[in-house]
């Protein structure tokens, strides 16, 4: 009698702990909470990509190379703009700090841009077999240059909200961004040039841009509750 009451609380207590967060999720009195849902695209053809000859290590990092620092789609999508709000909004927790990972795969850094909060931690790789090195000469945070062989793990840890630039010596096309953000509301266009901005209170915000070489930017939108689509136009300079 005893053992099956102990079962049938075992089966019920899920079910009753998920009726509890139903009804917290669905009572009134909820902050509203608006979500911005971004297309960023150029306002103007794409210009060709730039292409660079490589003259060196050719056996890992082929013939040529595409510059990479305009990745447009045949829609004019813009990847790697990176989106923040001017201000966070009150009473959103910082995000714990994460750790993002850039690798070095055929001569480029892969991802080209990653975004980490202050604090956060990026695992440089290279999974090529040759040496690279990480050279970057931030201004808010310490400068590095290290030499980097196939295999090794090198973590670099960003305490400061910075955009650092990221080069390899000893191929000179290679370049990479570490975007460190200094609040939780920042995000990262993908190859559709999407981007998703969450928990924003309704209400007017201004949206900043930056990208390597589209520049600085900056926009006021009006976020609703539930979904705002916004289609953001950024123009060469
Ligand atoms: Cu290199």
């Amino acid at each position: 009698m005893r053992f099956s009451l102990v079962i049938s609380w075992a089966v019920m207590t899920p079910r009753f702990l998920l009726s509890i967060l139903l009804a917290a999720l669905l009572a009134p009195g909820v902050a509203a909470a608006g979500e911005i849902q971004g297309r960023v695209v150029l306002n103007s053809a794409p210009p060709a990509a730039n292409k660079i000859a490589v003259t060196i290590d050719q056996y890992v990092c082929g013939n040529e190379k595409d510059a990479g620092d305009l990745v447009v789609t045949e829609a004019r999508e813009i990847r790697n703009v990176v989106v923040w709000l001017e201000s966070a909004p009150p009473g959103v927790p910082a995000a714990a700090p994460p750790t993002a990972q850039m690798d070095q795969k055929e001569c480029v850094f892969a991802p080209r841009v990653v975004l980490v909060p202050a604090s956060g931690t990026v695992e440089f790789l290279n999974s090529d077999r040759l040496l690279h090195n990480l050279h970057s000469a931030p201004k808010n945070n310490p400068p590095f240059n290290r030499t980097q062989p196939r295999g090794r793990t090198i973590p670099i840890t960003f305490a400061k909200p910075e955009i650092i630039r990221v080069d390899c010596d000893l191929h000179s096309w290679m370049r990479g961004w570490v975007v460190v953000a200094d609040h939780p509301f920042y995000a990262l266009s993908d190859d559709k040039g999407r981007f998703r901005l969450a928990n924003v209170p309704p209400g007017s915000h201004t949206l900043h841009f930056w990208h390597e070489r589209l520049g600085r930017s900056s926009q006021t939108i009006t976020v609703a509750d539930g979904a705002t689509p916004v289609t953001i136009e950024l123009g060469l300079k």
